[in-house]
């Protein structure tokens, strides 16, 4: 989506310190590694055959909800056939790219049981080549990216440039982009940072502090969402569907 449009650097930081060998990727439709671990390639834009970079390409185990989160409409809904998955791991793996196969999981934090039934299928009917050589070693990657805040250009749009983004995507820049609304819940539910938006950056706080990585400010009685007396990773999944959209309010 572009290193501008989520606080990339951040969230980049945040992974790295969790799980340092976790690779991370951003969906900016770019086809070099751009401040990324691995290029994305999204189904519709496969992967090339001479391949030569770490790659991985995405596909939606399910059709529920938007594809991407779960939604009550998710444990009913036709999955991806055994037959696809394992012919789409053939696909990528003579192209280093790994099968990144979206699978929603449900609000209580767990994958629904078909999904984890579909999966299993898959495992059993699937065995990778041991054979294929190993990935030639890439370049040094920019380990600690910083996106500007801003950029000119004698020409085009610096801050695609600069944004890894291949999309009018900058809110502020294109009037189709709505930029995130400076508004919160009357009771600032969600505020985990208290700065007066309910944003990505609250749902990222609120994980750090389930991980015991408390940042400051902090606030606790905004943090739990759901009113259940925790903090913990579900709270942060909720203030993340809220700024996506998919949920209007909290508990
Ligand atoms: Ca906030
Ligand atoms: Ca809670």
């Amino acid at each position: 989506m572009g290193h501008k449009e989520v606080p990339y650097q951040v969230i980049r930081e945040l992974v790295k310190e969790l799980q340092p060998n976790c690779l991370l990727s951003d969906h900016a439709h770019l086809r070099c590694l751009y401040d990324v671990d691995t290029i994305f390639f999204e189904a519709g834009s496969p992967c090339p055959e001479d391949n030569t970079l770490p790659s991985a390409l995405s596909a939606l185990i399910n059709s529920g909800g938007n594809g991407w989160f779960w939604a009550p409409d998710v444990p009913a809904a036709p999955l991806m056939s055994t037959a696809d998955i394992v012919n789409n791991l053939d696909y990528v793996e003579p192209r280093w790219c790994a099968f990144l196969l979206n699978c929603p999981p449900n609000n209580q934090g767990r994958l629904d049981t078909n999904i984890v039934g579909r999966l299993s299928e898959a495992g059993q009917a699937w065995s990778p080549d041991y054979s294929r050589p190993a990935l030639s070693a890439v370049h040094p990657q920019n380990e600690h990216p910083i996106t500007p805040y801003s950029a000119v250009a004698t020409s085009g749009t610096a801050l695609y440039a600069i944004g890894a983004s291949t999309r009018a995507s900058v809110p502020g820049e294109d009037p189709s982009v709505t930029p995130t609304p400076e508004t919160t819940p009357a009771d600032n539910l969600g505020d985990a940072n208290n700065d007066r938006v309910i944003d990505i950056i609250d749902a990222l706080v609120v994980a750090q502090y389930y991980v015991g990585l408390a940042s400051s400010p902090f606030d606790q009685t905004n943090a739990d969402v759901n009113c259940d007396g925790n903090i913990d990773i579900v709270d942060a999944l909720l203030i993340a569907q809220y700024y996506v959209g998919l949920i209007t309010g909290f508990c």
